[in-house]
């Protein structure tokens, strides 16, 4: 955010490791004097660009996401991590339920065709309803209870996965592939990682089955991509939401023609209101590092 990067101008001397050029080069080149790192969550920091810092002491990143900052080697070297929690989770879930809208009554779909000029020749198709419908979640944490939030005011029944029950009136569901079965919607809200990769299968998106709708606001490592683009093609999923994909910015070429595909550049965070929230939280985790060595929101 040019906010973000003006304020950060102001209060530190500022060296930049992006704009196209390789960072952790440039790190190793000018980087001997560098206490914090400030990134965001799609570009976070490996192993290599943390140990190309050697006097980094705090890495503050843009973004509740952390599957791309090495954790390992950051606890290793003593270096503390901070992110962004909470002040975007109702974005996320208002996207996330746009998404739910879009696909079930193709606003984009029919968005294309009245810009086709169709109208008057042809009836736009009849959709699938929303409201009463079965939501499943996939994560029930912030942003997965933001959701369920939404999904009561159109009266959806909800039951969710976690690795544990959650503390929530919603029903816990066990057995993924039971929730995908269960489940319209299907709403994918659990954090990307290691520990997630491939969460979405070839058989969860088989329980979904033809009625079922995936919607992913996470990471698009959490779903198994070709098994969705086959599943999509062949029918096997009635259609997809997706703000997020497994190498961003490359979406599939094969989801380019699908009509019951709503596919989003990575926004769900992106409104004015939470993006000057999340750099508010950037520069307060910086000020308080340096100021008592305390982080506002360390990642635990
Ligand atoms: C990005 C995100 O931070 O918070 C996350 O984990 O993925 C997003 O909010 C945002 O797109 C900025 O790059």
């Amino acid at each position: 955010m040019p906010d973000l990067e003006a304020r950060l101008a102001e209060g530190y001397d500022v060296l930049r490791l992006d704009g196209g050029s390789d960072a952790r080069a440039l790190a190793r080149r000018h980087g001997e004097n560098v206490s914090a790192l400030v990134t965001s969550a799609p570009v976070g920091a490996d192993a290599a660009l943390i140990e190309a810092l050697p006097r980094l002491e705090l890495i503050a990143s843009f973004g509740v996401g952390y599957d791309k900052i090495a954790l390992d080697t950051a606890r290793r070297r003593g270096v503390k991590v901070a992110y962004t929690p909470n002040v975007l989770n109702d974005c996320v879930a208002d996207l996330a339920f746009g998404l739910v809208i879009d696909v079930a009554r193709g606003i984009s779909a029919a968005d294309r065709y009245v810009r086709r000029g169709e109208w008057p020749n042809a009836r736009f198709p009849v959709r699938t309803r929303v409201s009463g419908k079965n939501m499943g979640i996939v994560g029930l944490g912030r942003i997965g209870q933001a959701v369920a939030r939404r999904a009561a005011g159109f009266d959806m029944n909800i039951a969710y996965n976690n690795r544990r029950p959650a503390d929530s009136p919603h029903r816990f569901e066990p057995s993924l592939a039971a929730l995908a079965n269960w489940a319209d919607f299907l709403v994918v809200t659990v954090a990307g990682g290691e520990h997630t990769k491939g969460l979405i299968s070839r058989e969860i998106l088989a329980a979904l089955g033809p009625q079922g709708y995936l919607i992913n606001v996470s990471r698009g490592t959490v779903v198994d991509e070709s098994a969705l683009v086959d599943a999509l093609r062949a029918g096997a999923i009635a259609g997809a939401g997706l703000d997020v994909f497994d190498k961003e910015p490359h979406v599939p070429p094969a989801l380019l023609g699908l009509d019951n595909v709503v596919l989003l550049p990575h926004i769900a965070s992106g409104t004015t209101e939470t993006r000057a929230a999340m750099s508010e939280l950037v520069l307060a985790n910086l000020a308080s590092y340096f100021s008592s060595g305390e982080l506002v929101t360390p990642v635990a």
